[in-house]
């Protein structure tokens, strides 16, 4: 199978990326899907990669979705929810924080995720300007799961995202991180959430305010099973099978 990967920037900003792992002969209709998937972009890259082996995830991480009034009701809940995934509430603020102020240490955004350590809150990710990226990540089917979400009453305009962002949280886990915070870069889109393996992929609305464009991803994780988990993330192909 192949994966197709399509980065885009704007101003040498990271605006939108995806990732598809499909049989040879699908290749070029998504990649002409890809193309039409940023709304403004002066550099994409779309990199094609052959791969000897791929793993089946049998199911993906259950979903909940929980609606706030409010940025600071959203975001005391994301933290309880870490906590019940065992985290402490002071490293589940300071990941908060974090993503508030945006992870970079440059400032702004990064590509990939930030790398927390579980014990001591400290950053592990090798490269702290790049982080750790989930990538080798798709459906097995992903026609036959967006129907699946549409029947269960997922709006379109939640799709994409919520079909990307759940087989690469599901991944995540698979790979061995304990718990993920996500929201998104878009400053138009304002759900983010809470994964683990006991808390399942719990979306959750609002974790920032609209057109705010700061985001991205803090996973905790063991110090001594860093190396393992990161060639996991990066270089394991997995497809998830079923919702
Ligand atoms: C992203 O696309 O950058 C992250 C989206 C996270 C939430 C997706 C959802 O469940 O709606």
């Amino acid at each position: 199978m192949i994966s197709v990967r399509m980065r885009a920037e704007l101003k040498g900003l990271h605006v939108s990326g995806a990732e598809r792992i499909v049989d040879e002969g699908q290749v070029e209709r998504v990649v002409k899907e890809l193309l039409k998937r940023p709304k403004d972009y002066d550099k994409m890259v779309i990199t094609l990669e052959k791969l000897e082996e791929i793993y089946l995830i049998p199911k993906a991480l259950t979903i909940y979705s929980y609606d706030f009034d409010s940025v600071q009701s959203a975001r005391d809940f994301a933290v309880k929810k870490l906590e019940e995934a065992g985290i402490r509430k002071d490293l589940a603020k300071k990941a908060i924080e974090l993503l508030e102020k945006g992870p970079n240490p440059k400032g702004g955004n990064m590509r990939g995720a930030v790398l927390m350590d579980v014990k001591t809150g400290e950053r592990l990710e090798p490269d702290q300007e790049r982080g750790i990226r989930t990538v080798r990540v798709d459906w097995k089917d992903r026609k036959a799961i967006k129907l699946a979400l549409l029947k269960r009453g997922i709006k379109r305009q939640y799709l994409h995202r919520l079909l990307d962002a759940l087989a690469l949280a599901t991944k995540n886990v698979y790979c061995g991180v304990l718990a993920e915070l996500c929201w998104s870069d878009d400053p138009d889109y304002t759900t983010g959430y809470v994964a683990s393996k006991n808390l399942g992929y719990v979306r959750i609305k609002p974790l920032k305010e609209p057109n705010n464009p700061l985001g991205g991803r803090v996973y905790f994780v063991e110090r001594d099973r860093v190396e393992e988990i990161i060639n996991c993330l990066e270089r394991k192909a997995v497809l998830v099978e079923a919702l």
